[in-house]
């Protein structure tokens, strides 16, 4: 395809869009939306060009800081209210800082977000404010037993805080089993079960595992663990969690089939039954997302590379609404509206 068939043919996926970037002046991605004292908080990565080379690997996700985002309502502007936290001030990080999330508990805020050591593995990190929008102050040293990328952390209604967490491919998931790395761990075969994401209760101070972290398991409708063959439903990366009438919602990426997929249990902890999908594929190869309520209307926020032109690690939050039917089934949506 010529440039110029291809930017019409995102001119034309730009005007049927279902929602605008709400952030044009930088580039964001990877949102995760809480509602923390009656405004709406987004905490996403802040992504830059960093002039790295495409791979698997994701190396070219080569992000240093992170921006918190304010909006008085879902129809309100999205503030930007600042350097967060950058990497240069987190003793153990030295790079990539990928997609973080937040917490509130008594008042303090904490910022949890992966990077890379100078090693190359990922590990999991906190930062505290009293503020939502930061500055956030980075704890020494990584959460114990943490690794991998994409934590996103959910607060029960008794109060207990739960962090879901793990990437394979370039988020190094495959590398680990039974919580310890080694570098001859690959994915299972197309037969074998998919890996999980993983899921460790957090401690009362909120800056460590209370726990070692557990492998949550995905079951087909005929209850079996789903295949890693079968690319259009496991776990890829970007785990999130609600609770919507009793139930718990574990959402997700499919990472190479680029769908937003989710599944349902009765357990924080699963295991989960696959229900479905909830976004259909966006402009750019990642796909990730987080879904809150406001009031009573449920939104889901999530990115797309529309305003780069469609460069794959410059990326746009944006939001919309999200419905579920009278069986509690989130109803499916195509970014572009077909
Ligand atoms: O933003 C970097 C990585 O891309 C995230 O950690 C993944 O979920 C994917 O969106």
């Amino acid at each position: 395809m010529s440039d110029e068939s291809a930017s019409q043919d995102l001119s034309a996926l730009a005007a049927r869009a279902i929602s605008a970037p709400l952030v044009t002046h930088i580039y964001t991605a990877d949102p995760s939306a809480h509602v923390f004292d009656g405004k709406i908080y987004i905490y996403p990565s802040h992504d830059i060009e960093g002039g790295v080379p495409f791979n698997d690997n994701g190396d070219h996700f080569c992000m240093e800081d992170y921006h918190v985002f304010r909006m008085e309502s879902p129809e309100s502007e999205a503030v930007d209210c600042g350097v967060a936290l950058h990497v240069k001030d987190v003793p153990w990080a030295e790079r990539q800082m990928w997609a973080p999330d937040a917490a509130q508990k008594d008042g303090r805020y904490y910022l949890y977000f992966p990077a890379k050591r100078s090693n190359g593995l990922f590990q999991i990190g906190v930062a505290v404010s009293d503020r939502p929008e930061g500055p956030f102050a980075p704890e020494p040293e990584a959460i114990v037993g943490s690794y991998s990328i994409d934590p996103a952390v959910f607060a029960d209604d008794d109060g207990a805080h739960y962090m879901y967490f793990g990437g394979i491919w370039g988020g190094q998931l495959q590398k680990y089993r039974d919580n310890a790395f080694h570098e001859s761990n690959e994915e299972p075969t197309p037969e074998e079960p998919a890996l999980g994401p993983r899921v460790a209760r957090l401690s009362e101070d909120m800056k460590q595992f209370a726990e070692w972290s557990h492998e949550i398991v995905i079951l087909d409708e005929a209850g079996q663990p789903l295949r890693a063959g079968d690319h259009d439903r496991r776990y890829f990366e970007g785990p999130w969690m609600h609770k919507h009438q009793g139930k718990y919602y574990l959402s997700y990426s499919t990472g190479d089939t680029h769908l937003l997929c989710y599944a349902t249990s009765d357990h924080p902890y699963g295991p989960f039954t696959y229900q479905g999908r909830i976004l259909t594929p966006v402009v750019g190869w990642t796909t990730h997302h987080s879904i809150v309520a406001v009031g009573d209307q449920w939104y889901l926020f999530y990115h797309d590379s529309i305003l780069s032109g469609g460069v794959t690690h410059l990326r746009s939050i944006k939001m919309a609404k999200l419905e579920y039917d009278a069986e509690g089934r989130i109803l499916c949506q195509d970014p572009y509206g077909a």
